[in-house]
């Protein structure tokens, strides 16, 4: 006979089940809560949903983890966890590789925390003095890394702006402002000593930079303390938010945000609404109020208020201790949850009067705790499990191993945390071997070591000038329509004369179409080879081409002399080539690629408007070059050459490519020049007569910034090649971009650098004053993932410095920082001219081909994908194939000429016809 009291039991007792039953989740609801994590992650990450993200993954500018050559003494500061902390650390690389630490805690009163922020970072200023002080250091001018534990909008690793307070701080002024010249703000108030703020990080980065040091595979960091949140290395690739897409950098997810947008309402109790709705934040960091130590207790007085109004718990008296916000800390839960004996204190902090409640309101309390933190546990597991998976995916593996580098007091204090967290991310990602290892050091080590990183790479003032090459898609979009600008001056009759962007016409008037045919010699001049090719265009059943080449040397001396012995040196070029394939006797028409700025009239005219690239022969610009050759090839009784067409080097790209690709209507070239042509509709051309159909326009966007258009982004190290080119103050884009400039650019950044002391110890030889000794195919060198750090040993060896290894990372980082530039300002000047196809077409989405050639481009082994995802970026609304030249423009130009020949053909059929008209027809 079951008594009414074991019938209360048992009925009280399924209430309570029935109420913690909503914190056990089980495993389908686990990976619900893995996925969703999943997709906010993505949505983080991609540019079109960032803003809206509640998981904000915020780059946080580390581009690797520790790699055991840092070195030096920084001053750290950790603020955001319990305690604020000082350090000062001592790094040491080699074989005494070592740290050694010093901190002093502070405490951060709560009128502080929720003040103004005037008064909180004059609080932290006065922490740090008195920690001088104690210290002796006060008139040492330390590098300092700055853990600031919130989440921080930051465009590099010293500039953070503070997006919202979280946890008890809610200082006024602070939101949306830079945490870094907060700070220093603060020190100059002071007046009483000066740091060198390097870099500010996020404490799930310190952290995992601090566990890195010890194990390599630690690639993430996980903060489970009175907050929660998570930080992994992300490939660039897939950081949409940030320019670059080598490499990884590490991303703070802030994960403590998910569910902001409602996504797991359907897990969230009615104590999770109660707390959020009590909390200084409502609202936001909906994750983090389910799973970290500031929110825990208060889940559960929550829980125990709930219970004892329903009568299930202390007899139904509620006290008010327990009516009181934040009175159940979370350390209870670890307390009770580690000795049952501990309950006993804590309800007597609660002046529960216990005497009444039975020995089943300790274990209800225990069950309570329990399944709170199960459940914190269980869903920091589930948040994981997606960010390892994640990685895996990222690199394709099978099987990812892989170290998390952990700290916080909820992790380190509370009996099962750790291991439900471990056994959830085990169940949830299989395919996982993920290893924790607790932080013993804290995250200011990892600060330090951050710091370190961050001094050797740029410290504060070197990093301005290299920060200034790197350009945010604003100021991409701002050239580019800068450059779209420039394109109509100088397709306009009126303004083309004082244009910089001369927008030649080049009387190409169609890519190829098929029915071209032929014999054909082409010239290709002002690359860095000279070739010469013969070019036979056939029809058996497809068309089909073969090309037979010699190249030949254009020496210094033929190309600075006068234009009639480099004319001469091509008449002779032409008639060894001629001699060689035995075809002196062949009349061959010739189409010759002229890569040099020429206004035209016709096909077969080129006036020489200025030289470029190497090139300085005298008494050619203003003149025909096609006149200049065929005087030279008589002169050399080369017999049998016709002249047909001169094509600029991008047109014959462009028909090259148009060959094989009909929908190809525009041709870069980046190699030694740069520049780009494309189709334009004859009725925006107004140099030229006629509105039918288009005509190929020969941009020279070489030229793009020579009325000064430019100068808010030209560099001194800009100014400085200008100043020492054969042609200053002309040519000012390509002097940015091509591949004639680029390794005299590094080389006058390093030169700098060594010159502060920041490389090569300062030390600086004559090879590395010498100019055009550090050449662009070395940057390609120095960039390849792999073997990229010996190249740069190797290279910098001929240039009489011994590098260190950091000298070399530092090195490969300058060559990216300004191919990087480079591709970037070539993706903004062609997403003008794609937009400006798009316009002409009237049509909502272009389709479109780009022919490319130019070693630069075909050389670097980054450049080709970072110039392609930068033009999608910028114009999303083209779809656009890079098609590479394999050929050369020398096919290109025998397709111009096939096109010349047949006109010229049809013109004497004509005039011989309306000859013969008069006279009866053959
Ligand atoms: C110790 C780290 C600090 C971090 C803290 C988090 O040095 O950067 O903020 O852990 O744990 P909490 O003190 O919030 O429990
Ligand atoms: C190969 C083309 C040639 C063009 C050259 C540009 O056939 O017409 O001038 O590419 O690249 P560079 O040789 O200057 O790197
Ligand atoms: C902050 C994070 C921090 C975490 C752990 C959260 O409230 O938003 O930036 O990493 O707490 O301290
Ligand atoms: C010339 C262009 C040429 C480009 C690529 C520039 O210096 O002005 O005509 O297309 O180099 O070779």
């Amino acid at each position: 006979m079951v008594t009414a009291v074991a019938q209360r039991l048992l009925s009280q007792r399924k209430q309570v089940d029935d109420t913690l039953a909503h914190f056990s989740l089980n495993r389908d609801q686990l990976r619900v809560v893995r996925d969703k994590m999943r997709v906010e992650l993505e949505r983080g990450l991609r540019k079109d949903s960032h803003s809206s993200a509640s998981v904000k993954m915020l780059p946080a500018f580390v581009f690797q983890t520790p790699d055991g050559t840092e070195r030096g003494k920084y001053l750290a500061l950790d603020l955001g966890g319990t305690n604020f902390r000082v350090l000062v650390v001592k790094i040491r690389s080699g074989i005494r590789k070592s740290v050694r630490m010093y901190n002093k805690i502070y405490a951060i009163p709560h009128e502080i925390m929720q003040g103004t922020g005037e008064e909180l970072f004059d609080h932290i200023v006065h922490c740090i003095s008195d920690f001088l002080d104690y210290m002796g250091m006060k008139n040492t001018r330390l590098p300092l890394g700055f853990t600031f534990s919130f989440p921080c909008r930051q465009t590099g690793i010293d500039k953070g702006s503070l997006v919202s307070w979280t946890k008890g701080f809610k200082a006024t002024d602070c939101e949306d402002h830079d945490v870094v010249d907060m700070l220093r703000d603060a020190i100059k108030r002071r007046n009483e000593f000066d740091l060198d703020i390097v870099a500010v990080v996020n404490d799930t980065v310190g952290t995992m930079m601090t566990c890195a040091y010890e194990d390599s595979k630690c690639e993430i960091g996980l903060i489970a303390g009175t907050g929660s949140n998570v930080c992994y290395m992300e490939d660039m690739r897939n950081i949409e938010t940030v320019e670059g897409d080598e490499g990884q950098m590490c991303v703070n997810t802030e994960w403590g945000g998910f569910g902001e947008n409602g996504c797991i309402e359907d897990i969230r109790t009615k104590f999770d609404r109660e707390v959020d709705e009590g909390s200084l934040n409502s609202g936001k960091q909906r994750f983090e109020k389910m799973t970290s130590g500031m929110y825990l207790g208060e889940i559960v007085r929550q829980i125990l208020i709930d219970l004892t109004k329903r009568g299930l718990l202390f007899r139904g008296r509620i006290t008010e201790p327990l009516k009181t916000r934040g009175i159940f800390e979370t350390k209870f839960l670890s307390q009770i949850e580690r000795f049952i004996s501990t309950y006993t204190l804590i309800i007597a902090l609660m002046h529960l009067q216990s005497l009444g409640s039975t020995c089943d309101d300790s274990i209800i309390v225990k069950e309570v705790c329990g399944a709170v933190s199960h459940r914190a546990a269980q869903l920091c597991g589930a948040g994981m499990a997606a960010i390892v998976e994640k990685i895996r995916e990222n690199r394709g593996l099978e099987h990812l191993e892989i170290t998390v580098g952990v700290d916080g007091t909820l992790y380190k204090l509370h009996p099962h945390f750790s291991r439900v967290l471990k056994d959830t991310v085990r169940d949830l990602a299989p395919k996982c071997t993920v290893s924790f290892v607790l932080s013993e050091d804290g995250s200011g080590k990892g600060a330090a070591l951050i710091t370190a990183v961050a001094r050797r790479y740029c410290g504060g003032a070197q990093q301005q000038y290299l920060y200034s090459m790197r350009f945010s898609d604003e100021t991409l979009l701002e050239i580019m329509s800068r450059f779209r600008r420039e394109l109509e001056k100088g397709l306009s009759q009126d303004t083309n004369p004082t244009a910089t962007v001369k927008m030649l016409p080049t009387f190409v008037r169609s890519i190829p179409d098929g029915t071209e045919k032929g014999d054909f010699i082409a010239l290709d001049l002002g690359g860095s080879n000279f070739r010469i090719l013969r070019v036979k265009v056939s029809h058996e059943k497809k068309q089909t081409v073969q090309m037979e080449t010699e190249i030949y040397d254009t020496p210094e001396d033929i190309i600075h002399g006068s234009g009639t012995r480099l004319f001469d040196h091509v008449a002779e070029c032409l008639g060894d080539f001629m001699e060689k394939h035995k075809i002196k006797d062949k009349k061959l028409p010739v189409g010759f690629t002229f890569s040099f700025p020429c206004a035209q009239t016709k096909l077969d005219e080129g006036i020489l408007l200025t030289w470029t690239k190497r090139f300085k022969a005298s008494g050619v610009e203003g003149m025909d070059v096609v006149k200049l050759l065929n005087k030279a090839i008589k002169k050399r009784g080369v017999r049998f050459t016709d002249i047909m067409a001169v094509v600029n080097d991008t047109v014959g790209t462009m028909m090259t490519c148009g060959f094989d690709d009909h929908r190809c209507e525009v041709g870069i070239i980046i190699g030694t020049g740069t520049n780009a042509c494309y189709m334009e509709e004859m009725r925006h051309i107004e140099l030229v007569e006629g509105d039918e159909g288009r005509m190929c326009i020969n941009t020279e966007w070489g030229a793009f910034g020579d009325d000064g258009m430019l100068e808010d982004i030209r560099t001194d190290f800009d100014r400085d090649i200008d100043r020492g080119s054969l042609n200053p103050g002309k040519q000012l884009f390509e002097k940015m971009v091509s591949g004639m400039y680029m390794g005299e650019l590094v080389r006058l950044i390093l030169v700098k650098m060594a010159r502060e002391g920041l490389l090569f110890e300062g030390r600086i030889t004559p090879e590395l004053l010498t100019k055009g000794k550090f050449e662009t195919k070395h940057i390609s060198a120095i960039e390849k993932s792999k073997e990229g750090l010996s190249k740069a040993k190797e290279i910098l060896a001929r240039l009489g410095v011994e590098p260190s290894a950091d000298d070399c990372i530092a090195v490969q980082h300058v060559c990216a920082i300004v191919s990087f530039r480079s591709a970037s300002l070539v993706a903004a000047t062609l997403a003008a001219i794609l937009t400006r196809l798009k316009d002409n077409k009237h049509v909502p989405r272009l389709k479109t081909t780009v022919g490319i050639d130019g070693s630069l481009y075909k050389m670097h082994p980054q450049y080709a994908r970072r110039l392609h995802k930068t033009v999608r970026r910028l114009v999303p609304e083209c779809d656009v194939r890079f098609l590479l030249s394999e050929s050369g423009s020398g096919k290109g130009a025998a397709m111009v000429t096939a096109w010349a020949y047949r006109l010229a053909d049809q013109t004497r059929s004509q005039t011989f016809n309306s000859g013969m008209s008069s006279v009866t027809p053959i």
